[in-house]
């Protein structure tokens, strides 16, 4: 079903909402077109918003209305974040007996669902997610025989689940209110019934034994269910989608769980599960993401595990398992996520770890692990955390080849020995913790970005300081060095303009793929091939392709590094400063195959104009990257602002500032003419700042010249920056709107709260999602430093809250459009 709201019939709409706020006495619908129209345009006869009213005085050809064609009556209507707050709406629009489509999601509706509901005879689809609605669901819903998706998610329901309430329909989502009782008997056994989603409400009780065949997805998390996992799912072959997490269910993991041969995702996480991990487990072939972690689950990791070659996501972290690692894990080629973390595993880590070539984090922390650490899979990214374990001895020389590694965790083991200088050139380290070790001499000099925490090791001079504090553009060149390069670039100046000569002759797609070296030592880089994309004069006429690759010949002119990419500032021979940013075209992740359609894909990016998108200037190819050209943002990204230095971006305006300039970059992007331009990876990382009120969304090209199948397994892994991932990503694998609306929600949450994305490991999307479910608490939600300012800030950061919350739905139906959200913005203040 799609969604009809959108255009520009939508402000026109939300302000008729709006004055119906003001008179709400002064509109009625029903389900004559004609005197819906009359009374609009009644309370629309205001010079300001009488336009729309005029040019369109049908509303069945208004966006968020639907008409049958054939007769005069309303049969959809579909005012998604919209604004909404009375609470008699609900009542006005039960009586529009002929609606088929009924989507009120993202508003304000209060009150409860009047019993008038069950007028509504040919009702299919009804959607109420994320409004203030209490009391309980009537029963008049499970009447209405037509009806086939209900979702009444995200709002203040309290009470019992009706009984008969899944008889007629498909979709089920009453996720996140406050219902309680137990489930219906009948609830899960309907023959229809397709996805069922109650997850985040005070159900207790059993789970029904009687489960239908057709059921695909079943989420019954943070609920407080008890009893056990039931074993009739065990003839289930549909189900794919299985998520009980956050229960109190006990019992042991039913074996038989393994016949559900669909399954895609089992989620049984945060229970009391006991017993061991059944060896039939490794029957479900299919299984992709595997949560027991948080359960009392004992013995040995089951060989069996090693044959679900689909797994991406491993997590059985804090348990009570024993025994060692098997070697056989290195089976699972697809494995991204391995957390192991909290439990009793002995022995060393396998040799064959090295073979697992998708692995992206290694969470090993608080076991009983030792003996010599073997080489690291080479692709290791998200972390690598060894902490609380019994290793001794030096740290290993094999950790040099983890050029992409993020974090580094070694703490509380009984390392020795010098820190290795080979650390400080890990390019892509942002956290090293070596912390309560027997490490002895000086800390190397890390890169200014690196956050580096030594404490709690006795024999560490306290010679060098660390530089921890994330300063951007700031580069400390000691002098010699400088002369050196200087009088180094010259000759290199002379090189550049042979080796273009040269290379021109190449052809392109004589790239070595074996290559996989960061490239940042590297000679100078052979140029096949430059182009200027703007046509923007001064652009045009500052940016010198020889002056760029001599910057980017030099490391010390790296200013940030991506997950993807490395970004370097170029001062060119006027003196204006570009933003270089290094593709790296040698790993396979890019769509390397044809690169004029490379060339194509930036001639239409670079032309994309507006103010809040960083669109690429020009480019250079070489034999092994790829450099994009960009307006240089003096302020550096959004989140060295919000989290870098105190005191930076600390008042409402700038943040207001911001949250609509991204919001309207994303809202242009999104409704670009030609299609949506999607963004892979939106994070406050790539939000580059030009001054503290003007924001430019980064990284746009990346969705173009990516290609997720040639990654790590899952696109969930190369989709976006850990705590900005939807959750939706871990199985649907498609980057998408409703994605980026949620990412979008982060940075807004960002922004309101002052901390990162993910803080001591937890996604702040979550936290926010669970503190905010009690009203009362939303203030503590805010960056107290920022709300304290008056009472009219608050106001509009707890406005703005609410916006935030609806990107951050679980859903993805329930978020709304960007051009949505960037109107509900503009209307918080
Ligand atoms: C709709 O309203 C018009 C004018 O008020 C009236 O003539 C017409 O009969 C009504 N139609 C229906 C189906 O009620
Ligand atoms: C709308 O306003 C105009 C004058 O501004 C008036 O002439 C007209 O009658 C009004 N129409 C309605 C439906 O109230
Ligand atoms: C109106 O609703 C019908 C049935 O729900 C749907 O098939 C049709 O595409 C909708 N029309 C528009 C313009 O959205
Ligand atoms: C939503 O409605 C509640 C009352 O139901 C009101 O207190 C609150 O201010 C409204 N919020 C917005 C953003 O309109
Ligand atoms: C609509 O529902 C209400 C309450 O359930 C009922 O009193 C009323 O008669 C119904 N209206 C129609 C037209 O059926
Ligand atoms: C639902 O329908 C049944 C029979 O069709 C009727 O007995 C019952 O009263 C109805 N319930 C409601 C709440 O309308
Ligand atoms: C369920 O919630 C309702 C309304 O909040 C409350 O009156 C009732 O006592 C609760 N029942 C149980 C079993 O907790
Ligand atoms: C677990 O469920 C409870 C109750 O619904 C909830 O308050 C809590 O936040 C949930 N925890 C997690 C980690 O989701
Ligand atoms: C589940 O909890 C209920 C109370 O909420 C209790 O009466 C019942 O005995 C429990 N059942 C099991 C199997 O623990
Ligand atoms: C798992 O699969 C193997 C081989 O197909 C079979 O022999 C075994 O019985 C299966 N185990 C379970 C519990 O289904
Ligand atoms: C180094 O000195 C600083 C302050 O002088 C102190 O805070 C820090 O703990 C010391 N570090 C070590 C490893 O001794
Ligand atoms: C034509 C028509 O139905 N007009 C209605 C507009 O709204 C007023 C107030 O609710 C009604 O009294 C009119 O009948």
């Amino acid at each position: 079903m799609t969604r009809y709201v959108g255009g520009s019939v939508f402000l026109s709409l939300f302000l008729f909402l709006f004055l119906f706020l003001l008179f709400p006495s002064g509109l009625s619908l029903s389900s004559n077109q004609t005197s819906i129209m009359i009374n609009l345009s009644r309370l629309l006869n205001n010079s300001a918003l009488s336009w729309d009213v005029k040019k369109q005085p049908d509303p069945c050809s208004w966006k968020g209305v639907n008409c049958s064609s054939d007769s005069s009556s309303v049969i959809g209507l579909s005012l998604n974040g919209v604004g909404i707050s009375s609470s008699g709406f609900l009542s006005l629009v039960c009586t529009i007996e002929s609606l088929q489509y009924l989507d009120l999601s993202v508003n304000n509706l209060s009150g409860s669902i009047p019993h008038s509901i069950g007028n509504l005879t040919k009702l299919n689809t009804l959607i109420l997610s994320s409004n203030n609605l209490v009391g309980e669901i009537p029963q008049a819903i499970a009447n209405i025989s037509t009806l086939s998706r209900f979702s009444a998610n995200q709002n203040g329901f309290v009470g019992r689940i009706p009984s008969g309430i899944t008889r007629h329909l498909r979709f089920l989502d009453l996720s996140y209110n406050n219902l309680n009782g137990s489930i219906p008997s009948d609830l899960l056994s309907q023959s229809n019934l397709h996805t069922v989603d109650l997850s985040y409400n005070q159900l207790d009780g059993l789970i029904p034994e009687d489960i239908s065949q057709s059921l695909v997805r079943l989420r019954l998390g943070s609920n407080l269910f008890n009893g056990s996992v039931p074993s009739l799912f065990t003839l289930n072959h549909r189900l794919t989608y299985l998520e009980l997490d956050n229960n109190s269910l006990s019992g042991v993991i039913p074996g038989g769980l393994a016949s559900c041969r669909n399954l895609a995702l089992l989620n049984l996480a945060q229970n009391n599960l006991r017993g061991q991990l059944p060896v039939a487990l490794g029957n479900i072939s299919n299984l992709q993401v595997l949560k027991l972690q948080f359960n009392k689950l004992v013995g040995e990791i089951p060989v069996s595990i090693s044959q679900l070659h689909k797994l991406s996501t491993l997590n059985i972290s804090w348990n009570s398992l024993s025994g060692s690692i098997p070697s056989t894990i290195s089976n699972l080629q697809s494995l991204a996520h391995l957390n192991l973390q909290g439990n009793y595993l002995r022995g060393s880590i396998p040799d064959s770890i090295n073979f697992m070539d998708f692995l992206l984090e290694l969470q090993l922390g608080q076991n009983q692990l030792g003996g010599r650490i073997p080489t690291m899979p080479v692709k290791l990214q998200i972390a690598l955390n060894l902490s609380s374990n019994l290793f001794q001895g030096r740290i290993p020389n094999t950790l040099s080849r983890l050029g992409d590694l993020e974090i580094l965790d070694l703490s509380n083991n009984k390392f020795s020995g010098e820190i290795p200088s080979f650390l400080t050139q890990l390019g892509s380290l942002t956290q090293l913790i070596l912390s309560n070790n027997q490490l002895t001499g000086i800390i190397p000099d890390f890169k200014p970005w690196v956050s580096v925490n030594t404490s709690g090791n006795v024999g560490l001079a306290n010679v060098t300081k660390t530089n921890n504090s994330p300063e951007f553009m700031k580069k400390r060149k000691p002098l010699a060095l400088a002369v050196i390069l200087a009088i180094g670039a010259a000759a290199l100046v002379g090189g550049v303009v042979l080796v273009v000569a040269v290379s021109f002759s190449r052809r392109f797609h004589r790239v070595n793929d074996q290559q996989s070296q960061s490239g940042e030592d590297l000679p100078l880089s052979q140029v096949i091939q430059g182009n200027l994309l703007t046509a923007n004069a001064i652009h045009r006429s500052n940016i010198d392709f020889s002056k760029a690759m001599e910057a980017v010949a030099d490391p010390w002119n790296i200013v940030l590094k991506t997950r993807f990419s490395t970004y370097y500032k170029a001062t060119m021979p006027s003196g204006a400063s570009y933003f270089v940013k290094k593709l790296n075209w040698s790993d396979k992740i890019f769509q390397l195959g044809s690169h004029d359609k490379f060339d194509q894909e930036l001639e239409v990016l670079g032309k994309l104009s507006n103010s809040n998108v960083m669109a690429p200037l020009a480019y250079v190819l070489t034999v092994d990257s790829a450099f994009l050209f960009y307006e240089h943002a003096q302020k550096g990204t959004l989140f060295d602002v919000l989290h870098g230095k105190p005191g930076n971006a600390s008042d409402w305006g700038s943040r207001y500032s911001i949250a609509v300039g991204v919001a309207q970059g994303l809202a242009f992007l999104h409704g670009y003419s030609s299609g949506p331009i999607l963004l892979l990876d939106l994070s406050s990382r790539n939000i580059f700042l030009k001054s503290l009120k003007e924001p430019l969304v980064g990284d746009i090209e990346l969705h173009k010249v990516i290609d997720p199948s040639k990654s790590t397994g899952s696109l969930s892994t190369v989709a976006g920056s850990v705590g900005y991932i939807p959750p939706e990503y871990a199985y649907t694998m498609r980057v998408t709107m409703a994605g980026n609306v949620y990412s979008f929600g982060v940075v807004l949450l960002e922004l309101l709260t002052g901390k990162p994305a993910v803080s001591e490991g937890t996604e702040l999307a979550k936290w926010v999602l669970n503190s905010s479910k009690q009203q009362d608490r939303w203030d503590h939600i805010l960056d107290f430093n920022i709300s304290k300012t008056s009472l009219a800030v608050r106001g509009q950061m707890l406005a703005m809250l609410k916006i935030a919350l609806s990107c951050v739905s679980v859903s993805p139906e329930a978020r709304p459009k960007m051009k949505s959200v960037l109107r509900m913005i503009l209307n918080a203040r």
